[in-house]
């Protein structure tokens, strides 16, 4: 019987050894159970490589490419579908590479957000790759498989770009009917206390947290944002019955907080299905991703009532020109006065922040470090003050309310605006040191002459060197700061300095070098030696995941 193997390589999150429930292999698999029940004749199983390496079964080093091709090869595989997240496509490369040589006959197909975005060029430069997919699995696989299984021909099958006779040729890419649902993950084909068990021990925004699909797509079209292009602006949402059904049996294996993983939830579908936990008393907690400035007044209370604990939101920047420019344009006050309504009603913030805009100003950096503080506590910067100075050192609150970070601008291959940048973008080598990325397994090395157009490398930046080291080191030690954004607002008052003066002055007395590149534990002591020198008092001041 033929063999198909759906493998999950490694996914890195800062230091954190969180292993997440591959959920795009589920949803394929159920695709290939339906194949199979319409008669053709296969076995297929899920490979998490990722898992493995976070329960420390394979090495996160070189010898893990070993290991696992002894695993993948062991079971005489005839097709294996790798799924690529991000910048794992590195070790996609390197893995075919290695089983192409001593299993030649077994097909690889590559499937998921980066590698659809430039798939045709993607192909070009992977010899051993032998198909992508771009965009939804479905669609192509009912075709894909049985055309894997006999005589490779896949001219007829949508959505694929392969190889014939040397060329590389595109299908068109379909999309899954409006009619034909977003299909329910098969959950028997791993563990999922596994994955349940080892998350509690090793979080990501809380313990026991568990991806669940709501829907795909956003309406809006931003310019560095790869899921605008992925999925077209098309929206699409599953029936809120399913979705509670998962979530519900999903908490009976121990995962105690769903997130959404749709990049934009909108204000009707958060409507009904608030309503629907409500109605049906569901009380789970659980987070999703939305824009805050889309959410109508009413919203903080309904979501709050539904057991919304958490809503990701990128509020990106306060500037009017560079808003426009990216094509997301906020009210940055009333975005604000929003936070503060859904902090009143217990919901939490991650709000992400964009600096790196051509002509940005030292003012436009520093007025968004001031509204990310802001954001982060709650508070205006002149109400901050007030409270800072009225309240014992050691009483001040240890958290913000919301986590603020800002990021730098990275064009992701297949984006608007890295097509505008095309042709003057680099890689930065400070954004893939391996303790902020996470596994030894990718390393600068690998990717200073890759676009990595397969993994929609976002690591991509327009800067000089000397622009690269100044944004990534002051944006290191802000976002450090920030994670304790009282005791940073005590910090700038004590100091009398403003946020990126504050922020220019640490990185001279630490040395630029031993900001950009110092393991997460020695830049996190070096950098509270230097706050505590100015406070005087030494708060807990790195925040652990899932805190
Ligand atoms: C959960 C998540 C994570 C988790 C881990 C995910 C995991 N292991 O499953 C964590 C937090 C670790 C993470 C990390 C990162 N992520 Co992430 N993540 C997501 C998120 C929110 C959901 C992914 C998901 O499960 N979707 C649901 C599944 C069902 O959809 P899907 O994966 O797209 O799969 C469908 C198709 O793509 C396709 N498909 C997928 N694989 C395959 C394989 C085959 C063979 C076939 C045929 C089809 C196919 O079929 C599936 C069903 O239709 C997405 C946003 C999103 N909405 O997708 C971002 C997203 C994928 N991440 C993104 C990024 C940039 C990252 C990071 C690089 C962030 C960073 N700077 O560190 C890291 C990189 C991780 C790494 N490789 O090391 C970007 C990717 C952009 C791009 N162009 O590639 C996204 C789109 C977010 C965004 N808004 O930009 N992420
Ligand atoms: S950045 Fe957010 S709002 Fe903009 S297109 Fe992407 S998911 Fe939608």
């Amino acid at each position: 019987m033929k063999k198909i193997l759906l493998i999950n390589p490694p996914v890195s999150i800062y230091v954190n050894k969180t292993a997440f429930i591959p959920l795009p292999l589920l949803v394929l698999g159920t695709c290939l159970k339906k194949i199979r029940e319409e008669g053709f004749d296969f076995s297929h199983e899920v490979v998490d490589l990722d898992l493995l390496l976070k329960q420390g079964r394979f090495s996160d080093d070189s010898n893990f490419y070993q290991q696992a091709c002894d695993l993948i090869l062991g079971k005489k595989p005839d097709v294996l579908l790798f799924t690529v997240h991000g910048l794992n496509h590195i070790v996609v490369l390197n893995l075919s590479e290695k089983i192409k040589k001593e299993r030649p006959s077994c097909l690889i197909v590559v499937g998921g957000v980066g590698p659809t975005l430039k798939a045709n060029e993607a192909l070009k430069r992977c010899a051993n790759i032998d198909v992508i997919v771009k965009g939804e699995g479905e669609p192509a696989l009912k075709d894909l498989i049985p055309a894997a299984l006999s005589n490779r021909n896949f001219s007829h099958v949508p959505s694929v770009v392969y190889r014939k006779d040397g060329n590389v040729v595109e299908n068109p890419r379909s999309f899954l009917d409006k009619d034909e649902p977003i299909p329910f993950p098969d959950y028997s084909l791993v563990r999922i206390e596994d994955y349940i068990m080892h998350n509690k021990k090793h979080p990501y925004i809380h313990p026991g947290f568990v991806p669940i699909e709501s829907g795909r797509g956003c309406p809006y079209c931003c310019t560095f944002c790869a899921p605008a292009k992925m999925w077209e602006r098309r929206v699409r949402y599953r029936p809120v019955s399913e979705i509670m059904e998962e979530m519900k049996y999903l908490s009976e294996k121990g995962g105690n907080f769903s997130f959404f993983t749709q990049d934009n939830l909108e204000e009707s579908f958060l409507i009904n299905f608030s309503e629907a936990l409500i109605k049906e008393k569901v009380g789970l907690p659980w987070g999703c991703y939305s824009r805050l400035d889309r959410l109508s007044d009413k919203m903080a209370g309904l979501l709050s009532k539904a057991g919304c604990k958490m809503i990701f939101t990128g509020i990106e920047t306060t500037n009017r020109n560079a808003q426009k420019s990216i094509r997301k344009v906020i009210d940055s006050s009333a975005t604000f006065k929003k936070l503060q309504d859904f902090n009143a009603n217990g919901i939490s913030l991650i709000g992400s922040f964009i600096a790196g805009f051509p002509d940005e100003t030292e003012d436009d950096i520093d007025n968004t470090m001031r509204f990310a503080i802001e954001c982060a506590t709650g508070l205006r910067m002149e109400q901050l003050d007030q409270f800072v100075a009225k309240t014992d050192q050691d009483k001040l609150p240890a958290k913000g309310a919301n986590i603020c970070a800002i990021h730098v601008l990275y064009h992701m291959p297949g984006t608007d605006s890295f097509e505008q940048e095309r042709d003057n973008l680099k890689i930065t080598e400070y954004s893939l040191h391996p303790d902020c990325y996470g596994s030894y397994l990718f390393s600068y090395n690998e990717f200073k002459n890759d676009l990595s157009l397969l993994g929609s490398n976002p690591y991509l930046n327009h800067f000089t060197e000397d622009k690269a080291r100044y944004y990534c080191s002051v944006l290191r030690l802000f976002n450090f700061l920030n994670s304790r954004p009282y005791y940073f607002a005590l910090l700038l008052k004590m100091t009398a300095q403003a946020p990126l003066a504050l922020m220019k002055d640490m990185v001279s007395c630490l040395g630029e070098q031993f900001v950009l590149t110092a393991k997460i534990e020695e830049f996190e002591a070096k950098s509270r030696n230097y706050v505590n020198k100015h406070l005087r008092f030494v708060p807990e001041w790195t925040v652990k995941k899932g805190q």
